[in-house]
């Protein structure tokens, strides 16, 4: 019987273990190797893989959950990537929730750098912004009042967000 138990228990440990590597959602690209899939639940796009968490934090505290799971909070690189996302928000929250990114102005005002240390060169920022609203606004977000809308917002505001990282 003990044989039997143990059995069982790898069977299911196996599992588990085939799970966590398995594919996650179709991706947007075709043909990779089966070393090139995002781990299960990330999306991939060109090269990266992207994760979408509803639960609301900090700016800091979005970025060190990333960190966790060895990425970053999301650059923003072009309108195509911008828009890809969108739809990952979308499709997982159902709506065009307000979401971090990783743009933050917090060592410098007005001087926008990404927590993963990617080069700043593409912001579609919304009409107005960033304003540094009050002076206490240096952490970008998207999806401002569900639309496409970028924004600078207070830190310590609590929004969902989404994490990048390398296959
Ligand atoms: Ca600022
Ligand atoms: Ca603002």
């Amino acid at each position: 019987m003990d044989s039997v138990l143990l059995h069982t228990l790898l069977l299911c440990g196996f599992g588990i273990g085939v799970a966590s590597r398995g594919p996650g959602p179709p991706d947007t690209a075709s043909g990779p190797a089966a070393y090139k899939k995002c781990p299960a639940g990330w999306t991939r796009y060109r090269g990266d893989c992207y994760l979408y968490d509803d639960t609301e934090l900090t700016w800091i505290q979005a970025e060190l959950h990333c960190i966790s799971n060895h990425g970053n909070l999301a650059t923003l690189q072009n309108r195509h990537q911008y828009a890809f996302l969108r739809r990952v928000i979308f499709k997982s929250a159902g709506s065009h929730k307000r979401t971090w990114v990783g743009g933050h102005d917090g060592v410098k005002e007005g001087t926008w750098l990404w927590s993963r240390g990617e080069k700043f060169d593409f912001t579609p920022w919304g009409p107005g912004e960033p304003n540094n609203f009050e002076g206490n606004e240096d952490c970008m977000e998207i999806n401002v009042q569900g639309r496409d809308y970028v924004g600078d917002f207070r830190c310590n505001h609590e929004n969902s967000f989404i994490c990048v990282r390398r296959r």
